[in-house]
């Protein structure tokens, strides 16, 4: 929690001013122009600042995203709900044949934990039971739909099939599989995202045309995900996605048990168990942290992002690992004190400025601090709060920052920084939940 009360109120009216601004009644976008439609994890994570404002259109956040869940239970990583042509791929390029058009892939599942934090924070409101109910069981279908379709050797862990999946679009975990999607006669394109932002910032041509490569071969299967997981050219089984999904895994099984569901409970907390002992084939030793795993290939990949610090979500206080991924995360924060790296500093792709290859973003802090409130690590815990705040300080909320200087970077205005600020400025009232 911030000490200086007048800044503390400045920042929390900023972030207001944000939340609203980007507010289109039943969803927010991330900010105007850059990002014109309702993306999955923003609106879920933004849910949670939006709470302080206004308990009841939290809930409209998250029950906007789910009404847009796919039959077979994925929910899509975009709901395009108005015409825009700033964003490329729009739904002409998806053509996924949703009645309100929508992407065909999914992003990393933070919707359990924040139902759960929506449910504990309105606990008072009579409807506040049922929506969650509603939503619970919604979210349960998707996390099926991940063991399923993502999954379907049964292995414990899930794979991503596109960048933009896991939410870190252009890290380095996925160069050497990315590398590896073939390009030939991919339609041409126009990228937009570079008339907003600088393209220092953002990912490079090589990296969009074997997105959209990855988009055109799915979209020559129908977006059939009983075929999608085996065709794809692409599969990294991520520890940072696979640490998010088991988290919520965790809240929804909580969730189950409070609102009278025990065989519910049961099923989740027992395939939660299984996932957390799959996640040790993720530990790479060697980089002293988790590590992706190419599915397609059957490799270890040799990156050390923070993808690999995310498992904190789920480990236990006494774990070994609780150390040593603190441990790293004082030595990259010892180097770029404004926030945490998206890879490590000394690797020698860092790069501090490009999007997911080096720069901060304030989500990532967030739930690197749920992880370590949990593991009690509370001397770490604000540091990063603290660095969160410097980055405010120094540039706004922006959409990611520098992580040695504080430059704002990416879009402006940004809807999920402004809900992280909320978050920070209001979390010490949060209840701390322990894994076991
Ligand atoms: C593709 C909206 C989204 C975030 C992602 C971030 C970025 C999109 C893009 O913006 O991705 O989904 O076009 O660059 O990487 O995490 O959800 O803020």
């Amino acid at each position: 929690m911030k000490s200086d009360a007048m800044n503390t109120e400045a920042m929390l009216q900023e972030a207001e001013r944000i939340l609203r601004l980007n507010d289109k009644g039943h969803y927010t976008v991330p900010t105007h122009g850059l990002y014109p439609f309702q993306w999955n994890w923003d609106s879920c994570l933004t849910a949670l600042g939006q709470f302080r404002i206004d308990p009841d259109r939290a809930w409209v956040e998250v029950e906007t995203l789910m009404a847009h869940q796919w039959p077979d239970g994925m929910v899509p990583h975009i709901v395009f709900h108005e015409k825009d042509d700033g964003y490329f791929p729009g739904p002409e390029v998806w053509q996924t044949g949703r009645p309100t058009p929508t992407s065909g892939i999914t992003q990393p599942p933070v919707l359990g934990m924040v139902l759960e934090q929506l449910l504990l924070r309105d606990a008072q409101s009579p409807r506040a039971e049922s929506r969650c109910r509603a939503l619970m069981f919604a979210a349960v279908r998707w996390h099926d739909w991940f063991y399923r379709c993502r999954d379907p050797q049964g292995t414990g862990v899930v794979a991503l099939l596109h960048p933009w999946e896991s939410g870190r679009d252009n890290s380095c975990d996925w160069d050497d599989a990315l590398a590896q999607v073939p390009t030939e006669g991919i339609a041409p394109y126009q990228r937009r995202d570079t008339t907003h932002v600088d393209a220092s910032q953002r990912p490079t041509a090589f990296e969009y045309d074997r997105y959209v490569a990855l988009l055109e071969c799915f979209r020559a299967l129908k977006w059939d995900n009983t075929r999608l997981h085996d065709a794809s050219p692409f599969q990294v089984v991520d520890p940072g996605f696979n640490a998010i999904l088991i988290h919520s895994e965790l809240a929804l099984a909580r969730l189950a048990t409070q609102l009278g569901e025990p065989d519910l409970a049961q099923r989740l907390s027992a395939r939660a168990a299984r996932s957390i002992a799959a996640m040790d084939t993720l530990w790479h030793a060697e980089l002293g942290q988790y590590a992706c795993w190419n599915r397609r290939t059957g490799q270890r990949v040799q990156s050390a992002s923070v993808g690999g610090l995310l498992p904190l979500l789920v480990l236990p206080a006494k774990h070994p690992h609780v150390v040593d991924l603190s441990k790293k995360l004082n030595a990259w924060l010892d180097q770029a004190p404004f926030g945490v790296c998206s890879m490590d500093p000394n690797d020698a792709r860092f790069d501090g400025k490009r999007y997911w290859r080096g720069p901060s973003w304030l989500i990532i802090n967030f739930l690197l601090i749920v992880g370590l409130r949990q593991a009690g690590q509370s001397a770490l815990t604000q540091r990063l709060i603290d660095a969160s705040f410097k980055c405010i300080e120094a540039s706004g909320c922006s959409e990611y920052y520098h992580p040695m200087t504080g430059e704002a970077c990416g879009g402006g205005t940004f809807t999920w920084t402004a809900a992280m600020v909320i978050e920070f400025l209001t979390m010490d009232n949060a209840p701390v939940l322990e894994v076991t």
